[in-house]
């Protein structure tokens, strides 16, 4: 036990009954009390700790330090100094250096972060191990790599970096929105303050351990853990450079008012409410698996989700008889489980809001279909759900679930798909089933979404850049087009 977990473990509540799941014991050993990374070191917040529990069971995993202003302010005072004290003196191929030890790092410590972010997240380990930690290394691997070659961008002569960057992320992939920001945040020469959400801040916990483990200088990555007045505090601060956020609509609204006028450089990566199109001379079991895929993956807990089935009239009949099929086949329940394929739903709030959306459904006249699941005693569960009958007007057709809810509607024309499609706020993502390359062009070419897939949905990669129109946001992350979020640069035309 170092000194510092002796003093916080003093203040911190005890541990309660958490019992870890077999396969955690050997792999994850957690800590009573997790402290704010501040500076290098793990210090004691000054605002009163709070736990987090694992959605599956409700259960307390460990107690978190909550950062108030006073914590915040000197976060951000430890990035400043290091900004300008060390990482914007470093050469890019150093700073690429600690990204790629890192990103081995991540690989190294995978299981045990597998584990810990489906422990607090609820998310399926096949997820977590397959999916989110692998893309977190990727993500790592990808930006150290452009590290030395920022004047090779495209982003004109010589781009700076910005200062210090105040990043605030959600809850459905804790750690890997925190790979999407950090990364190119460092690739480009910045230092980092990041507040992970409240209900899910442990793996961020284990990420700052290996930024020890790496050796990374003191101050370049900060991490303050708190609820939404420590983000708040955090993006308000005057002496941040570049807020990025990762959230709702209506915080992000809130945040792009405060910041108005300040100078900061923001990015916004907000919500969306995804059509996926599906045409009659689709290869029909793909389809089949990639709107399962598109919709009940991460138990739709994704912005970019293929939350609206758009199926051609004339195949819906036989669509939705074999999606029926296809969900009854899903196990539910323990995410430590590897054959488990939906988890716990990340909160009560959130399991709250996905059933009164889908009342709201019911009520509105759509046809309610759930999937045939046992429900776990404990923890916040909602089984796979299929709407029909679903008019573009309402509330399921057009608000963000955020759960494993799917409406269906149809469409008879590629004209009146589009017209479905974009008949929405958000502008996030969008799918097209088609076997023709020609017909999945000119209709992507005409939908207002800032990511499209063909024959397939919820597909990552480093490279590609993300990112939405409309009320989704700003601003990409990903690619060479997410180094320009964090740098200065003249001559730079944003990416058509
Ligand atoms: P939010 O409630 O917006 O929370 C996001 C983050 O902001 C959390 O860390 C939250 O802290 C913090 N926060 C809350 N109020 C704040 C304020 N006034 N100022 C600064 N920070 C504040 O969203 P959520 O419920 O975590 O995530 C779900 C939403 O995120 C969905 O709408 C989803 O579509 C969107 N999302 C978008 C994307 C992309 S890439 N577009 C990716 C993932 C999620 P607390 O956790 O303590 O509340």
């Amino acid at each position: 036990m170092t000194e510092n977990d002796k003093a916080v473990s003093a203040k911190a509540p005890s541990f309660l009954d958490y019992a870890p799941a077999p396969e955690s014991t050997s792999v994850l050993h957690l800590k009573k009390h997790y402290g704010l990374f501040i500076d290098g070191e793990f210090v004691d917040g000054r605002g009163d700790a709070f736990t987090t529990i694992s959605p599956a069971t409700e259960k307390e995993i460990a107690s978190i330090s909550n950062a108030n202003n006073a914590d915040v302010d000197a976060a951000v005072a430890a990035a400043r100094k290091a900004y300008d004290r060390t990482w914007s003196k470093l050469s890019g191929a150093d700073r690429g250096k600690y990204l790629f030890r890192i990103a081995r790092l991540v690989q190294e410590r995978a299981r045990e972060l597998a584990v810990a972010e489906s422990l607090d997240n609820g998310k399926p380990i096949k997820e977590s191990r397959d999916v989110d930690v692998p893309l977190v290394a990727a993500w790592f691997f990808y930006y150290a790599g452009w590290a030395d070659k920022l004047d090779y961008a495209g982003l004109g002569p010589n781009p700076q970096s910005l200062g210090v960057a105040a990043q605030v992320i959600p809850w459905n992939f804790p750690l890997l929105m925190l790979a999407w920001k950090i990364a190119p945040a460092l690739a480009a020469g910045n230092t980092v303050v990041i507040k992970p959400a409240e209900t899910t801040p442990l793996s961020a916990m284990i990420f700052a351990e290996i930024l020890q483990q790496a050796d990374l200088p003191k101050g370049v990555v900060n991490i303050v853990t708190g609820a939404g007045d420590t983000g708040q505090a955090l993006v308000n601060h005057p002496d941040v450079n570049k807020v990025a956020f990762t959230g709702s609509t209506g915080v992000g609204r809130a945040i792009a008012k405060s910041v108005a006028g300040t100078g900061k450089k923001v990015t916004l990566e907000l919500g969306g409410k995804a059509a996926n199109i599906v045409f009659d001379d689709a290869p029909i079991d793909q389809a089949i698996e990639g709107i399962v895929n598109g919709i009940f993956f991460n138990q739709g807990h994704v912005c970019c989700a293929g939350s609206r089935l758009l199926v051609q009239e004339n195949i819906h009949d036989e669509v939705v008889d074999r999606l029926k099929a296809r969900l009854s086949t899903l196990r539910m329940g323990d995410p430590l489980d590897k054959n488990t394929d939906i988890g716990a739903i990340n909160s009560k709030a959130q399991l709250d809001r996905i059933r009164e959306l889908s009342n709201v459904g019911e009520a509105e006249g759509a046809e309610r279909w759930t999937a045939d699941c046992a429900i776990p005693e404990n923890g916040f569960w909602f089984a796979p759900t299929i709407f029909t009958n679903v008019s573009t007007s309402s509330r399921i057709a057009r608000e963000e679930v955020f759960g494993p809810v799917l409406s269906v509607l149809t469409f008879r024309t590629p004209a009146e798909a589009i017209a479905k499609a974009n008949n929405t706020p958000y502008g996030l993502s969008a799918g097209i089933w088609s076997d023709k390359g020609s017909r999945i062009l000119a209709v992507a070419d005409k939908l207002r979404a800032g990511v499209i897939w063909a024959n397939t949905f919820n597909r990552f990669d480093p490279a590609s850049p993300f990112g939405g129109y409309k009320e989704s946001g700003y601003g990409r992350e990903g690619g060479r087009h997410g180094l320009a979020a964090y740098l200065e640069s003249a001559g730079w035309a944003a990416p058509a």
